[in-house]
């Protein structure tokens, strides 16, 4: 069986989780914490980052690689673009969804709630981590924090760029979505869709996202649902999840 590593609420992992059940490959989940993370990773990938999908013959780091893995070896519906320039304007809108979207508004998350609710973020970052990165976990925080707070320049006098960025780049979508398409490229489902939405889904909080229900405290995410819940990117992220976001059956 394939596993997954994630961290329990991270847009990047909820895009490659869907990937993996849109398949219906048989995988199990290992969630780790900002933190400890550092010392599971060491030795199994390249970079510090989940999602990480190892099966019995490889291990894939990064969502957009998972999913090239998924094309080849899984053969779901939504891969094969009918020609060469579709399979670039998908590849293009993914790079813009994890750049303009993925990265903007998890520094605009973590803006909002490390600078003077740490405790709430580490709630939801440790939910449902494997048993032995817990006492670390808690341990590491305030290192965790900091650092999380340095490296993603989501300080609190980061904020306004933060926003900033993340409008900019919910502008874009908006735009290109407002010629009313259903999806992002040609007239079906793609990656590209499984992109954005998933990376939208910190302020869509759409119902089917698998995690979200039992994560204790969403307050940030409440907030930006309030702030961009009715931005036509946003809609169109809870419209995609509702029908798309297919769960694995025993889920
Ligand atoms: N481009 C990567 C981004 C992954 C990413 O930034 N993951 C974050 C969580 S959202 C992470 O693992 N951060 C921990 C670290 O950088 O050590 C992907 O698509 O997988």
């Amino acid at each position: 069986m394939a596993t997954l590593y994630t961290f329990s609420p991270s847009h990047f992992c909820e895009k490659a989780r869907w990937a993996l059940d849109l398949c219906g490959l048989d995988y199990e989940e290992i969630r780790w914490a900002p933190g400890p993370h550092l010392l599971a990773v060491r030795g199994m990938a390249p970079e510090t980052t989940v999602p990480i999908l190892r099966t019995a013959g490889t291990t894939i780091q990064g969502s957009g690689k998972i999913i090239d893995w998924l094309e080849t070896s899984c053969h779901p519906g939504w891969q094969s673009p009918a020609s060469a320039s579709e399979a670039e304007a998908i590849a293009a809108l993914e790079a813009k969804a994890d750049e303009g979207i993925g990265v903007t508004v998890r520094r605009l998350a973590y803006a909002m709630s490390l600078p003077k609710e740490g405790g709430r973020s580490a709630r939801q970052l440790f939910t449902g981590i494997v048993w032995w990165q817990r006492p670390l976990a808690r341990v590491m925080w305030p290192v965790t924090r900091q650092a999380i707070m340095k490296g993603l320049k989501a300080s609190a006098n980061d904020f306004p760029e933060a926003k900033t960025e993340f409008e900019r780049g919910l502008d874009h979508f908006d735009a290109l979505l407002a010629d009313g398409r259903r999806f992002l490229v040609g007239d079906r489902f793609t990656r590209a869709d499984i992109a954005l939405a998933s990376l939208l889904s910190p302020v869509a909080h759409p119902a089917q996202h698998p995690v979200y229900p039992v994560i204790p405290d969403t307050s940030v995410t409440q907030r930006l649902n309030a702030a961009y819940g009715q931005r036509p990117s946003v809609r169109w992220a809870t419209a995609i999840y509702r029908d798309f976001r297919t769960l694995p059956a025993a889920a």
